[in-house]
């Protein structure tokens, strides 16, 4: 686990890009090494695939900084591939990243993918971290720089957001963000107000739909729920977890494609019951022609075929690892 330091950047170009519908962790990885970077005089743009999510471009617009989306990475020397490393979560730049044959590196928490993209040499990699500001709060105090005021923000509001409000944190997660808090100078709740921003209609809808079309299996310990919903799936599985669900997943197709969300509770992810990523959606890609992974709490695939039959499959391959038979409860 080697990542260079700082320095090396000096007078190049350097493009940060994050995952495709980048989120609050990712935009704010990004921009807290681009303030890095910035110090070591080099030129940096932060490129976001497709678009970044509601949330993320809250923050963004609040700490008053941008980025692109979908650029060509011709003009860069190198790139950084931000809090992902595998090519599912490309999304639009996968073949610039294929065809870009400079100097590429990591910074990344997510389970290991069989479409890695970055080799280990190149990059800072922690599946264990709860979020990838806490990894880049540790590459910036390895190359002895101060966090500014706005990183400390930013490695907050990345750590609050993918622990989900401390669900997922672990007592580093609690020392990383008493660091950043004292840097930010902000309290908690003003740090949250960067970010929260109200739901949409749609995402309302979505996630009231889930929970309306929501097929339910119980292994009688443990209540494993699907459902399709036409956009927001992973806010939808979410949902579906705080009204009672272990273990959520919510597709969606569209002309033959298909994509599935998946959450599971933290007691199930504590206990180690089950790793969504590992155990689940790093294992549709044969019979669903597509690839998947995230963390054991989180994750998602994306393939071609049968939303429904990929629905089915996950339940049962969920069911098969918690070792017990599930029974449709109607
Ligand atoms: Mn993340």
């Amino acid at each position: 686990m080697v990542f260079p330091s700082f320095s090396q950047f000096k007078g190049k170009k350097v493009a940060l890009i994050t995952h495709t519908g980048a989120d609050v962790d990712a935009v704010a990885t990004a921009f807290v090494l681009e303030k890095a970077l910035l110090k070591e005089k080099a030129f940096v743009q932060v490129i976001v695939p497709d678009h970044a999510n509601l949330s993320a471009k809250a923050l963004a617009e609040k700490i008053g900084n941008s980025f692109e989306v979908n650029k060509s990475l011709d003009e860069f020397d190198s790139a950084v591939l931000v809090d992902f490393n595998s090519f599912e979560m490309a999304g639009a730049m996968e073949q610039e990243i294929k065809n870009f044959k400079k100097k590429l590196f990591a910074i990344d928490h997510h389970s290991a993918s069989e479409t890695t993209i970055v080799s280990k040499s190149n990059s800072f990699v922690k599946s264990n971290a709860v979020s990838s500001t806490e990894l880049v709060m540790s590459l910036i105090k390895k190359n002895n720089q101060k966090i500014e005021k706005e990183q400390g923000i930013l490695i907050a509001a990345g750590i609050i957001t993918d622990s989900n409000f401390f669900h997922v944190a672990n007592s580093e997660t609690f020392s990383f963000m008493a660091e950043a808090i004292n840097a930010s100078g902000k309290t908690f709740s003003e740090i949250v107000s960067l970010f929260n921003v109200e739901k949409t209609a749609g995402e309302k809808i979505a996630r009231i739909k889930a929970a309306k079309r929501a097929r339910i299996f119980s292994t009688g310990k443990h209540i494993i729920v699907t459902s399709k919903v036409g956009a927001f799936e992973a806010d939808s599985a979410n949902a579906l977890i705080r009204i009672g669900a272990d273990i959520a997943f919510v597709g969606d197709s569209d002309k033959g494609k298909i994509i599935v969300s998946g959450r599971a509770s933290s007691h199930i992810v504590n206990r180690l019951e089950i790793d969504l990523a590992r155990d689940v959606f790093s294992k549709l890609g044969n019979q669903f022609n597509g690839s998947g992974g995230g963390h054991p709490g989180a994750g998602a695939f994306n393939g071609k075929g049968s939303i429904s039959e990929c629905l089915e499959k996950c339940v049962e391959l969920a069911s098969k690892k918690l070792g017990k038979q599930v029974k449709e409860y109607t």
